[in-house]
């Protein structure tokens, strides 16, 4: 653990109690690195904070965000905690985090082992099933950082990658506060009508849109999916035009994933990429 950029906490119970305590101080609000943070220009290359054993251990996980984060072949399942259960949320493949505030990732591996690496941010962390691992950092730069799955964990490991953004508090709470509403009502037809497509073909038993009666649990959630960068876990860009491709032949773009191919009429294509654009 010397010299390198683990910051691995000495214990698991020291952890644990800690977020014991955080989860009272969560709800007093307040944010009171936000002006440290704010020093920062937007845009400063992306230095994160590297801390020793020591420095570490004395970091104030008080007011820590924490987040569960489950591995999947081959996808990232974010939960985001608070002491208010009305306040949890989930997302996939891309975690915001408020700069200059530690960070709490519990972690997860559904199927087979994974590993967590976020190069500038973290060392890598080995998830196995079964475990719970946790790891503690803080991101003093705003910036993005690209997260990777470090260990071989099939097929399409190269493809399971994580955006890390992390931006001045005050921005990262109105992505948090998007981020907990459920999906929009689509007002558009193509949208509505994409909708109907969604909720009768099988996209349903595996995906969720919080506010409609989708709530699969196997696959990446979708209440928001149009505000992330990317989709099949940094595989492509967020577009139509690669919606419509990866819904059509997912196992053409990442052979083995476990999401079928669909066939639909291509009106019903369109209009279910229509309707998954307005999740924002
Ligand atoms: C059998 C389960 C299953 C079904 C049915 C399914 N999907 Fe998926 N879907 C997945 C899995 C698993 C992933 C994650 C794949 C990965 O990145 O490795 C995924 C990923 C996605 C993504 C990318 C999400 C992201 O943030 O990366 C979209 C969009 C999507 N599915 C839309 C749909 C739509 C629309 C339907 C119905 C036409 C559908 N899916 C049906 C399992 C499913
Ligand atoms: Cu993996």
């Amino acid at each position: 653990m010397h010299g390198a950029h683990f910051d691995y906490l000495p214990a698991t119970q020291d952890i644990l109690e800690r977020v014991g305590a955080m989860e009272t101080i969560a709800t007093e609000g307040g944010y009171p690195l936000a002006a440290a943070a704010l020093q920062f220009p937007l845009h400063e290359p992306v230095v994160a904070s590297v801390l020793t054993d020591r420095a570490l251990a004395r970091l104030p996980l008080s007011n820590a965000l924490h987040v569960e984060l489950t591995a999947h072949q081959w996808w990232w399942q974010a939960r985001y905690d608070d002491a208010d259960p009305s306040r949890t949320f989930e997302t996939a493949n891309e975690l915001h985090l408020p700069a200059g505030r530690p960070v709490l990732l519990t972690l997860h591996a559904d199927d087979v082992i994974h590993s967590f690496w976020v190069p500038n941010l973290h060392g890598k962390k080995d998830l196995i099933p079964g475990r719970t691992a946790t790891v503690a950092f803080r991101a003093d730069a705003t910036g993005t950082y690209r997260g990777q799955c470090a260990e071989f964990c099939g097929y399409q490991h190269a493809n399971m990658a994580l955006l890390v953004i992390a931006e001045p508090p005050e921005r990262y709470e109105l992505w948090a506060a998007a981020e907990r509403t459920s999906a929009p009502q689509p007002t558009e037809p193509l949208a509505q009508r994409g909708q109907q497509v969604f909720l009768q073909s099988t996209c349903a038993m595996c995906h969720a849109i919080a506010g409609t009666p989708a709530n699969g649990r196997r696959a990446p959630d979708l209440t928001h999916v149009a505000s992330r960068r990317r989709i099949g876990a940094g595989t492509l860009p967020n577009d139509p035009v690669t919606l419509s491709a990866w819904i059509s032949d997912p196992q053409r773009i990442k052979p083995g994933v476990n999401m079928p191919a669909h066939v639909l009429p291509g009106a019903d294509l369109q209009a279910l990429v229509a309707y998954l654009g307005t999740l924002k």
